[in-house]
C-alpha cells in the first residue's frame, strides 16, 4: 500500500527529481493525460443524466458503431494534450490517421496513443470502462511526423497506463520502473497514490476469456482452456474459476490486483480480422504494465512487446497475466508450431 496523501503530481515530481526516472516534459505529459481522464470520468459519471449515452450514426475506423462517449472522450484527450508542447503527434483508436500537433502549438518529442474509451459497448449497462494510453519517443531528426513513426515495437514505450471509470476512477501507470495506482479522490478532485510496485502473483486459478468463441480457437488455446475446465480431476490437478467482464481495462485491473490470465486469442470467427484487440492501443500498453508488474504478455509463442508493427490499427492476439500460466500458453503454442505435443505439464 502507499501513503494516500501523495498526489499524482507529487509522485511524478519525485519520479523526476528524486529517482531521475523521467524528464520534466514526460511528467507534464502524464499530468495532462490524467487531467483529461478526470474530465472523461465526470462525463461518464453524468452518463444518462446528461443524455450522453447511446450510439451515434457513425462508425469508427475499426468499423465499430461509435458511442457518444467514444467521441467525447476522444475529443477531450486531443484538446487536453495538443497544446502542451510535449507531443509531436497523437494517434487514437477512433481516428483513421494520426493527429498532427497544430502549427499554432509548440511541438515536443513524444508520441501519444490512446484508446479513448475501451469497453464502450458496456456504457449503457453501467459496467467499468476505461481509457488506455501509451507513450513513445519520436525518433531524432523527423521533420514531418507520419503514421510510420508510430510503428515502434512495444518495448520502446516510455510510459503506459489506463484509467478505469467504474466504482472508482483509478489511474494505473508505468514509467518503466514498476507499476503504481492512483485513486481519484472525489473530495479533492485529484489522484492520490494508493499502491506502488504492484506485483502480479505468478500462479493463479482464474482465467478470463470469451467462451462463446471456443469452437473458433486454435488448438493450443483449446488445449489450455480444456485443461482448466477439467479441474482437479484433469492434468492441472486443481479447479479454476472464470471471469469475463467484456472490458479489457476491468479484466486487466483485476489481474493486476489478484492475478489471473486474460486471453483474447486469434479465432476463426472473423478470418479477415484474425484478432480483435488492437496492438498499438490495447495490447502494447497493457503488455508493458503486466510485464512491469512481474507478469507475462504473449501473442502466442511471441512476446507482444517484440512485435514489429506494420500498421497503425493492426490487431494482435493477447494472452497476459500470471507468469506461470502465460508461460504454459507460450509453450503450448511453441509445441503446436513444432508439431510436437509432449504430455501435459502439471
Ligand atoms: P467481446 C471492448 O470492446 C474490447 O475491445 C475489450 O475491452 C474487451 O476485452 C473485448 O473487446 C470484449 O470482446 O468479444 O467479449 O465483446
Amino acid at each position: 500500500m502507499s501513503d494516500h496523501s501523495v498526489s499524482l503530481s507529487r509522485w511524478l515530481i519525485e519520479q523526476q527529481r528524486t529517482h531521475g526516472h523521467i524528464p520534466a516534459s514526460l511528467r507534464l505529459l502524464i499530468e495532462q493525460v490524467a487531467r483529461a481522464c478526470k474530465r472523461i470520468s465526470r462525463a461518464v459519471d453524468k452518463g444518462a443524466s446528461s443524455g450522453v449515452l447511446g450510439s451515434l450514426q457513425s462508425s469508427n475506423v475499426q468499423g465499430e458503431v461509435q458511442k457518444q462517449l467514444d467521441v467525447i472522450a476522444n475529443d477531450v484527450l486531443l484538446e487536453a494534450n495538443e497544446w502542451g508542447g510535449h507531443l509531436a503527434a497523437i494517434a487514437s483508436e477512433e481516428l483513421e490517421t494520426i493527429h498532427p500537433i497544430p502549427h499554432r502549438f509548440p511541438r515536443g518529442e513524444y508520441l501519444l496513443l490512446f484508446d479513448p474509451l475501451d469497453g464502450s459497448s458496456n456504457i449503457e449497462v453501467n459496467v467499468t470502462i476505461g481509457t488506455i494510453f501509451s507513450v513513445l519517443h519520436l525518433d531524432e531528426g523527423v521533420a514531418e511526423v507520419q503514421g510510420e513513426h508510430f510503428l515502434q515495437p512495444g518495448h520502446r514505450q516510455v510510459a503506459a497506463g489506463y484509467c478505469t471509470y467504474g466504482p472508482q476512477t483509478t489511474l494505473v501507470l508505468s514509467l518503466g520502473h514498476g507499476v503504481s495506482s492512483f485513486a481519484l479522490d472525489p473530495d479533492q478532485g485529484s489522484f492520490v497514490c494508493t499502491q506502488q510496485d504492484l506485483r502480479i502473483p505468478e500462479t493463479t486459478s482464474e482465467f478470463a476469456i470469451n467462451m462463446s468463441n471456443m469452437r473458433h480457437w486454435a488448438a493450443p488455446v483449446r488445449r489450455y482452456i480444456d485443461e482448466c475446465l477439467a479441474g482437479r480431476e484433469g492434468p492441472r490437478g486443481k479447479d479454476f474459476n472464470m471471469r469475463w467482464v467484456g472490458s479489457m481495462v476491468a479484466d486487466v485491473h483485476r489481474i493486476l490486483q489478484r492475478g489471473g490470465v486474460f486471453l483474447y486469442p486469434w479465432d476463426r470467427l472473423y478470418p479477415n480480422l484474425a484478432c480483435r484487440l488492437r496492438l498499438m492501443y490495447e495490447a502494447n500498453p497493457m503488455a508493458m504494465l503486466v510485464e512491469q508488474a512481474g507478469g507475462m504478455a504473449v501473442a502466442g509463442s511471441q512476446r507482444i512487446l517484440d512485435i514489429q508493427p506494420t500498421g497503425l490499427h493492426q490487431r494482435a492476439a493477447v494472452m497476459l497475466g500470471s507468469r506461470d500460466e502465460v508461460e504454459r500458453l507460450r509453450q503450448y503454442h511453441l509445441e503446436a508450431e513444432e508439431g510436437s505435443r509432449p504430455p501435459p505439464m502439471r
